[in-house]
């Protein structure tokens, strides 16, 4: 634990504003060893929400963009709060709306924020068609509490309430989720957060939280397929990239971001410009001694994550999943070789049967549920097919088609050691000659800086949001002015989208 003499040290020097400046400067150090640094500035206190300071002690209240903060109201000496599962109908981006189970009107569900030595008591009151029960992951509550349904407690069945109450003597990075495997997947889970009695040092000017989540949509469905091994929506705090928020730090700022996993994946959390330190695990905090320095940070399934640094670069920083199939929106297999119908590999009988378009019934109906199976697509059609196009003589099925060009053909071998450049294209507006060259098409490209403005994009360059999908979102280390300034837009409600064309952009045919 914390006992050791520096520690001690160092808690004693926090308790002046200048000391918490010279404690954060050192941490300044070690991290950015080799840059020049802007010097360090005083913070005035940061600018969150209107919670009263009391109700998280000398912490700083988290933010989590896009959920909502769970109220709760004293009984005694008892925080009591209400929490109420049921079907939830949202937006991951504008356009896309989707079915999913969440609490209290939110996927995931809004954030419990206690103290630690908080006594808690949660009412569940059920809305949702079947039976679930709460756990608290992380916590050491009694097994009555545990949420465990026939081991620790009977189903809290539709329409009833069932009330835990608990005592929290830890603190740290925690969350609460349904304990039914496939109602995880619909979206049941939220943060909860226990502040420490004496804030961690060096304390934090920002605390954000990330709920990472993944779901699988068919094209036309708007439920999610839980039975899926394969995810092609990939959500921070219910929202893809560009859709989510960015969370917002006046330059010279120490930040810390909590990231929480509940998926079938486990997420390389990347962080551009910036190294941080892991300073917390679902187990609470990390001692100052095992802390280590990295920029990507995995946070695997059922795993929490804390990460802190000094913000002293100013930038738009993306933050993201780096899986690269997680840092996309709305990918299905075969949708490349339909698009060039004629030019691509045979996919099955008909756009929507490749695609995997349910036309009667629902994806988990009796007639489609067993078939749907484990992929995205139905199982009579479905295969992986990449996307590579063009005159490749090894994709043809059953003989028939195309000639092989003649970079496939027969005494055309890349010799080892050699390689062999195929499909140049100089001219952008060259179509055809697009679609003749192998692998074609992998990224696309799709701008919605209008449909996504929020006062917090103010800024941004036009076609920002080309680059922004899936598990994306960003930190904007602002420069004092310009944090002033957009958070005057917060408040007011101000929307501007950038004006403009992005710069360099052209749009796939
Ligand atoms: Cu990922």
């Amino acid at each position: 634990m914390d006992n050791s003499r520096r520690n001690f040290l160092r808690r004693a020097s926090i308790l002046g504003a200048a000391g918490a400046v010279a404690a954060g400067s050192k941490v300044v150090r070690a991290q950015h060893e080799g840059h020049t640094m802007p010097p360090q500035q005083p913070q005035a206190p940061p600018m969150t929400d209107n919670r009263s300071p009391a109700s998280v002690g000398q912490n700083v209240p988290v933010e989590v963009p896009d959920v909502p903060l769970l109220p709760w109201k004293m009984e005694g000496n008892v925080k009591v709060f209400h929490l109420v599962p049921e079907v939830v109908k949202w937006q991951l981006i504008p356009g896309k709306d989707i079915f999913g189970w969440g609490y209290n009107g939110s996927v995931p569900g809004p954030t419990i924020e206690v103290n630690e030595g908080d006594r808690v008591r949660i009412h569940v009151t059920n809305k949702l068609p079947e039976g679930t029960s709460m756990h608290w992951h992380g916590l050491e509550v009694p097994p009555s509490q545990d949420g465990v349904p026939f081991l620790n407690q009977p189903l809290i069945e539709p329409g009833q309430t069932f009330t835990y109450e608990f005592s929290i003597h830890q603190n740290g990075t925690f969350f609460y989720h349904s304990h039914m495997a496939m109602q995880e997947m619909m979206g049941m889970i939220g943060f909860f957060i226990v502040h420490p009695k004496r804030p961690y040092a060096p304390k934090v000017d920002k605390d954000f939280g990330l709920v990472l989540q993944e779901w699988a949509l068919l094209p036309n469905n708007p439920i999610p397929n839980t039975l899926a091994m394969e995810f092609n929506w990939l959500t921070i705090n219910g929202r893809s990239g560009p859709h989510s928020t960015p969370m917002l730090v006046r330059q010279g700022e120490r930040v810390r971001i909590r990231m929480i996993n509940m998926g079938m994946d486990h997420h390389p959390m990347h962080i551009h410009g910036n190294q941080f330190y892991v300073t917390g695990t679902e187990g609470g905090r990390v001692p100052e001694t095992a802390w280590y320095p990295g920029n990507t940070v995995l946070v695997g399934v059922a795993q929490a994550r804390d990460v802190e640094f000094d913000a002293v670069f100013p930038g738009d920083w993306m933050l993201h999943c780096h899986l690269p199939h997680h840092m996309m929106n709305q990918m299905v297999s075969m949708v490349g070789p339909m698009a060039h119908a004629g030019m691509g590999s045979r996919t099955g009988k008909g756009m929507e049967e490749g695609m995997g378009v349910v036309t009667q019934g629902h994806a988990l109906s009796e007639d489609l549920g067993p078939g749907m199976g484990r992929g995205m697509g139905m199982t009579t059609q479905e295969r992986n097919v990449s996307n590579a196009v063009g005159p490749n003589g090894a994709q043809q099925h059953g003989g028939h088609g195309q000639q092989p060009s003649p970079a496939q053909g027969k005494g055309s071998e890349v010799q080892p050691g050699q390689t062999e450049r195929l499909g140049q294209v100089t001219n952008p507006n060259d179509t055809a000659r697009r679609k003749t060259v192998p692998g074609y098409p992998q990224d696309m490209v799709m701008f919605m800086d209008k449909e996504v403005a929020k006062p917090q994009t103010y800024g941004l360059p036009p076609g920002w949001t080309g680059s922004f999908m899936g598990m994306m979102t960003m930190v904007r280390v602002l420069p004092p002015a310009m944090y002033d300034e957009i958070m005057r837009r917060v408040k007011e409600g101000i929307v501007e989208a950038p004006q403009g064309q992005p710069a360099g952009g052209h749009q796939h045919d």
